[in-house]
């Protein structure tokens, strides 16, 4: 493709880690096979067009600082299509397998919900011709069900039966939009799903239309055999003061009490989990041990910030546990691990976004490299075994087999006497840990 908005910018290649180019790959090696698969179809980057190209780097306190080239159209219709254009020359730079959109990013909002969709269908053709030709595809859509003020109440949680309804009429385009595209997963990510204040609340109909709504995006994706993997993405707050999709946890005691456990996996946001005040690696392993790890929002928030920063994931401690749960979860099938960070306000250049996903790519490659070596030396494995030991003999087998109860095990504590005090180990395990990362 000629590159129109960005060729001052050659692609992106792996140079290795003595290399000191900026625009290199030091880690990332995206052919190079490791665990039986090639890099790239381990990690199956994504990058998202609401940051990368909607962001203009505006925050509270000042105006937009990002002044792209491909924003110069006045038309709403062209803009949207430069916007496209660019972000295609962006991924072959990059090599990007993948990229992510909500509806509202890639096309304008009309004066009615059918122009609306007129100018989606537009866009749609649009980033079809693009896939013709690029080998980027789409890892997942989603529909923007919290920006415009008729979803200031919630969108599937609205007390309001009519914007429930448009919500539907919402999501339902962008079902028929993934399938169109050929998107692998469809992220519901709860918006303004939550409240403000329980005193104008009636937080069990709330609950109960939730989950009717997500029934019938089921019902509908399956009528109109669009099979992509259904993802919810958690988050305790903001923008409510309490999101109804708070973590991991909350996520799948809500679907097991709705009987959708069977029809979502989660997308799991490392800003997201910290805001929750969880680890990343936490919210991670509560999804891969009740089966549900599908995807991954990769990025990563700043610790002394209590909020959403969605800053390009740099941290190899962190982005080497969330590996280890990758691995141990047997990958991440039709998932991927999707850039949804901004640029910082003050990086407003284009090489900025280069950087940044350089960044992330190599921090994320470097880190699944330790996770498998981690796993593969074998030394946490074996300590976490023989810590629990007791419970593949004696007395704990027979607990774990259910053989025993209360009145059992009083008579056995009181045979046994105080039991024996175990070390944790917590400092040697990170040390070791350490010794994985510096090879
Ligand atoms: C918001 C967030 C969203 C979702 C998609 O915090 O993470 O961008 O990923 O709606
Ligand atoms: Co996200």
């Amino acid at each position: 493709m000629a590159q129109k908005y960005l060729s001052n910018i050659k692609k992106i290649k792996f140079e290795g880690k003595k290399s000191k180019n900026p625009l290199a790959f030091k880690f990332y090696n995206p052919d190079e096979k490791i665990n039986g698969k090639k890099m790239k179809d381990h990690l199956r980057f994504a990058l998202a067009y609401w940051h990368s190209f909607r962001g203009e780097g505006g925050d509270p306190f000042g105006s937009a600082t990002i002044d792209r080239p491909w924003e110069k159209f006045s038309d709403e219709i062209d803009k949207a299509k430069a916007r496209m254009d660019a972000a295609f020359e962006l991924f072959d730079i990059l090599g990007m397998p993948y990229f992510c959109f909500h509806d509202r990013d890639i096309a304008p909002e009309g004066d009615t919900l059918a122009e609306t969709n007129k100018n989606l269908d537009i866009i749609v053709k649009h980033v079809k011709e693009h896939m013709k030709t690029s080998k980027t595809k789409l890892l997942w859509d989603t529909a923007n069900l919290f920006s415009h003020p008729r979803f200031m109440h919630g969108a599937a949680t609205s007390p309001d039966a009519d914007v429930f309804a448009y919500a539907a009429a919402q999501v339902k385009k962008a079902l028929e939009v993934g399938k169109e595209l050929g998107a692998e997963n469809y992220v519901f990510w709860g918006g303004r799903e939550g409240y403000e204040t329980l005193l104008n609340n009636d937080m069990k109909l709330e609950l109960d239309n939730l989950a009717r709504f997500l029934h019938m995006a089921c019902d509908y994706a399956k009528k109109i055999k669009f099979n992509a993997q259904f993802l919810i993405e958690p988050k305790p707050h903001e923008p409510t003061k309490h999101q109804y999709d708070f973590d991991s946890a909350t996520v799948i005691g809500f679907l097991r009490s709705y009987n959708l456990m069977d029809k979502f996996k989660l997308n799991i946001e490392a800003n997201h989990a910290t805001l929750a005040r969880h680890t990343f690696h936490h919210d991670l392993r509560v999804a891969r041990i009740n089966g549900v790890l599908g995807s991954i929002d990769a990025n990563q928030g700043d610790l002394l910030l209590g909020w959403d920063t969605d800053q390009f994931p740099s941290n190899i401690y962190w982005t080497t546990l969330a590996m280890y749960e990758v691995i141990k979860n047997g990958g991440l099938g039709r998932g991927g691990l999707n850039f949804d960070a901004k640029v910082r306000r003050s990086s407003f250049e284009i090489e900025d976004l280069v950087y940044a996903h350089i960044s992330g790519m190599d921090s994320f490659a470097k880190a699944y490299k330790v996770a498998y070596n981690l796993i593969k030396g074998g030394e946490i494995d074996k300590f976490v075994k023989d810590r629990y030991s007791s419970y593949s003999k004696g007395i704990g087998k027979s607990i774990v087999s259910g053989k025993e109860n209360f009145e059992s095990l009083e008579k056995y504590a009181l045979s046994k006497g105080e039991p024996k005090k175990k070390s944790g180990r917590q400092e040697l395990l990170e040390t070791i840990l350490n010794s994985y990362l510096f090879e």
